[in-house]
């Protein structure tokens, strides 16, 4: 589907005409192409094929020219041409979160500003600051934009992470010399971003595996190359460390490299402790190794109970362990269903029916069709007659498909006031009610947190989604009095999400925990917005168990039949 890309070459144009001052209703006019098309939820291919382009509001012969260009080669020369006589710097100032056209003119035009880092200096030295027709404000908002566009090039999502070492694990693994291998550091633990991939494999003959590493297509640099260790750069710019160990250390070696750093330290202070030398290699009693296969082995030797890689942030689990008071972590398999899911009907990319086909290909009792509400036009929202059309395709899929329950929900926005964007006739009528912010959120946590709070006190709303807000290099978590949504939420029996999306995957491991300690039930939900990404449901569930999340702590763990009394579903 190529809505998205014609959205964004039409948003470029839009920006490239406001830098150019050209006439602001043509500027307008790719502005609200693009939010059409990027809203609407057919794919613009079948358009062209039927030859009905021109019916879309707002599109007459220029636009429909363009969007067919674009389909046709991926790119259009009318944006080349606009962008040839545009000074780099101002273009590579777009990129940067919160920075529009207008401002990135003017800080060309008025302090020279031929690249970021030239931007970077003038802010801290308080330059921008002081230009006429700028805010103080703006040069705050410009700072804070480089942080959060510079953290998210030095760090990936953990998606991205896993998806890369994925095909390296799996091209390794073919070596006959391969006895074991397995992704270490912060991936193993399932942080929500990854700075590099760290790759662990046990062999005999590790020279053959170095070469193998070495020789593989998608490298573009190797870094470092020694006899039991190598560092790549991968095409697209990604680190990756791969070790070679022998069998007899693996176990040692694995949980080393797997980290946490501050993990690490409590376990060698613990062997200390009982006169054991540990280290990258085994555990050691004077001079005679006692373990060090396996990672089992070596918690064994310390006299704990194993610690699951998601735990190992020093963060009470050593001495949990040492209890035996380990929580008993959600694991994949206890999901249930998914609460949370997007059709054709609002932004998503997949018909009701197909999300539904994907619910039951993945085993699930129950799966919730959430789309937008009225109010999210940019997301084609519903409006109230065309959520009766929905329903009734929802009875019809029930009908269809009896072994799996499909939930009639919606997404619903919460305004900047904290009122929902349906009256209560209409949430009653649903079995499941999502509330989010989608919009305002630079406002004062105060006002935030009230917006959320308001939203729980709804006797509708089942489930707050995405908490915080965040998006993984394109905008920070807003900030919140999350000890005052924690009671509320729990005074009023609301669930809080861990939105299993890449780039949101709020609440995060943190704050799932504080949640669950203050009585909140947590619902690990994918957002899926196309069928296939109701497998992203892992990355949630692998968040709620870096938050010590256990079965009974999460909603979508519950059968069909006790999710219905939970939520007061009349079946
Ligand atoms: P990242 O790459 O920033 O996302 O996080 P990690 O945890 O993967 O960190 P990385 O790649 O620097 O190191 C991988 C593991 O190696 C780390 O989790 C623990 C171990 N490690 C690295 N340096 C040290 C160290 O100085 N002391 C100890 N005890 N362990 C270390
Ligand atoms: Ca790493």
């Amino acid at each position: 589907m190529k809505n998205q890309v014609i959205a964004d070459i039409f948003r470029e144009i839009a920006e490239m005409l406001e830098i150019k001052d050209e006439n602001v209703f043509r500027i307008r006019a790719y502005e609200r192409a693009a939010r059409n098309i990027e809203s609407m939820p057919e794919d613009i291919e079948l358009f062209i094929k039927e030859n009905r382009v021109k019916d879309l509001p707002g599109i007459g012969n220029d636009l429909e020219a363009k969007i067919k260009e674009i389909v046709a080669t991926g790119g259009l020369k009318y944006l080349d041409e606009l962008k040839k006589d545009v000074p780099q710097g101002i273009i590579d100032m777009l990129n940067i979160p919160g920075v529009g056209p207008k401002t990135a003119k003017l800080l060309h035009e008025k302090l020279g500003i031929v690249d970021i880092v030239m931007l970077e200096r003038m802010a801290h030295a308080g330059k921008i600051k002081v230009l006429p027709g700028m805010r103080e404000k703006t040069e705050e908002n410009i700072l804070r934009g480089l942080e959060i566009l510079k953290r998210g090039r030095d760090r990936m999502d953990i998606k991205t992470a896993s998806d890369i070492a994925f095909s390296f694990v799996g091209r390794l693994k073919k070596l006959k010399e391969v006895r074991k291998i397995d992704t270490a550091g912060s991936l193993r633990r399932m942080k929500d971003t990854v700075r590099d991939i760290d790759i662990l494999v046990s062999s005999e003959q590790p020279e053959k595996v170095m070469d193998a590493l070495t020789s593989s297509p998608d490298i573009k640099e190797v870094l470092a190359k020694g006899p039991t260790k190598a560092s790549i750069i991968t095409k697209d710019g990604t680190q990756v460390d791969v070790r070679v160990v022998e069998p007899a250390s693996y176990g040692a070696a694995l949980l080393y490299f797997t980290g946490s750093k501050a993990h690490n330290i409590k376990l060698r202070q613990l062997a200390i402790k009982k006169d054991l030398k540990l280290s990258e290699y085994g555990i050691f009693r004077k001079k005679k190794a006692i373990a060090g296969k396996t990672e089992k082995e070596m918690y064994d030797t310390l006299g704990l109970d194993y610690i699951a890689p998601e735990l190992r942030e020093d963060r009470g689990e050593i001495e949990a362990a040492e209890k035996k008071r380990l929580p008993m972590l959600v694991e994949l398999k206890d999901i249930k269903g998914d609460l949370h899911a997007h059709s054709t009907w609002s932004d998503g990319g997949s018909s009701i029916e197909e999300v539904v086909l994907k619910a039951r290909r993945l085993g699930y009792e129950y799966i919730a069709i959430t789309d937008h509400s009225q109010g999210l036009k940019i997301a084609g929202g519903l409006s109230d007659k065309e959520l009766d059309i929905k329903k009734q395709e929802i009875y019809r899929l029930r009908k269809k498909y009896s072994d799996i329950k499909i939930l009639f929900g919606a997404e619903v926005d919460v305004d900047s006031d904290g009122n929902l964007d349906y009256p209560d006739d209409i949430l009653r009528e649903m079995d499941i009610v999502i509330a989010a912010i989608h919009i305002g959120f630079k406002q004062s946590p105060e006002k935030i947190t009230r917006r959320l709070t308001k939203a729980c006190q709804n006797k509708h709303v089942d489930i707050i989604a995405h908490p915080t807000g965040r998006l993984w290099g394109a905008r920070e978590p807003y900030e919140l009095d999350f000890e005052e949504i924690f009671k509320v939420a729990s005074d009023t029996s609301t669930a809080l999400e861990i939105n299993s999306f890449p780039q949101r995957l709020d609440l995060n491991d943190i704050y799932s925990r504080m949640a669950r300690d203050a009585g909140v039930l947590i619902a690990v939900n994918t957002d899926a917005h196309l069928a296939e990404q109701l497998e992203l449901m892992r990355f949630g569930v692998a968040t709620a168990r870096r938050g010590w999340l256990e079965k009974k702590d999460i909603l979508n763990t519950l059968s069909f039949g006790r999710l219905t009394q939970k939520l007061g579903i009349d079946w």
